[in-house]
């Protein structure tokens, strides 16, 4: 999955794609470097992130969608709002991406079952502004995984489909460095789930605490994370940088299918 963000402020990005046709032609060459999905966000929830106004997320995202549908095997729109949802799968999208898990928009789930429609859960604790405010867990892996299976059951009881939801730890929201590490250590015990497991890691922050690295220098430690993920069960990985997550991966799965 290949991160399009058309945002003035993303920790990593924020700026370099926010005029639609930068976006656009991101977008392309991300699919062209073998991104099978292109997630397109008008909201950064990076820690202290400002919330922004519907309108304006529907402006920023609504053409990008609707230039990249086809582009890709299937576009995601990385939202929390189902105005924005529901224009962006007018446009072309197939999946929601909430990082919220139908938390943030009372109007989400129906909007997604009736559109048959992808759904990415994602576990966060508090909202953006807070969350990396004092986060504590007893065991961090047993309380997202129980998370995740009641915002499954939820989804499922308001008509989404089990077989399009995906499962997504939410590395980085509302988690220390050591939860997220905790986090990626427990892949296999999310995997009991039943649900495909997707995961961000790419570009933030923890990375470069651990290896010392600026947030536009750490494709070496979003790899390494990636690709300790993919092989402990981890099956959509959101990266910035498809083209070299690509052939970390192609190298990965030839020597596991040797
Ligand atoms: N991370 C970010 C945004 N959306 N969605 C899912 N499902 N999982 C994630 O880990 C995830 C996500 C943050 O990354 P980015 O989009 O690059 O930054 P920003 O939120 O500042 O736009």
């Amino acid at each position: 999955m290949g991160v399009v963000n058309v945002t003035p402020d993303s920790f990593s990005d924020g700026g370099l794609y926010l005029d639609p046709a930068a976006a656009i032609a991101h977008g392309q060459e991300l699919a062209a470097q073998g991104a099978a999905i292109l997630d397109v966000g008008g909201e950064s929830t990076r820690p202290g992130a400002a919330p922004v106004a519907a309108d304006e997320e529907l402006r920023r995202v609504e053409p990008v969608v609707a230039a990249l549908a086809g582009v890709a095997e299937a576009i995601s729109v990385d939202t929390s709002k189902a105005t924005v949802a529901e224009a962006a799968l007018d446009a072309g999208a197939s999946i929601v991406n909430d990082v919220t898990a139908l938390r943030g928009d009372p109007d989400m789930a129906a909007l997604v079952a009736d559109r048959g429609a992808g759904l990415v859960l994602m576990h966060m604790a508090g909202d953006p502004r807070t969350m990396q405010v004092n986060p504590s867990y007893e065991d961090v892996v047993a309380e997202v995984r129980d998370f995740l299976a009641a915002r499954l059951e939820a989804a499922v009881a308001a008509g989404v489909e089990e077989s399009r939801i995906w499962l997504d730890p939410g590395i980085g929201f509302g988690k220390t460095d050591r939860h997220n590490f905790e986090l990626l250590r427990g892949i296999p015990e999310l995997a009991t789930l039943g649900r495909p497991i997707l995961l961000g890691t790419s570009r933030k922050s923890f990375i470069g605490r651990a290896d010392g690295s600026a947030a536009d220098d750490r494709l070496g430690g979003t790899i390494a994370t990636s690709i300790l993920a993919a092989t402990a069960g981890a099956s959509i990985l959101r990266v910035h940088d498809v083209r070299e997550m690509s052939q970390a991966m192609s190298v990965v799965s030839a020597i596991l299918a040797a």
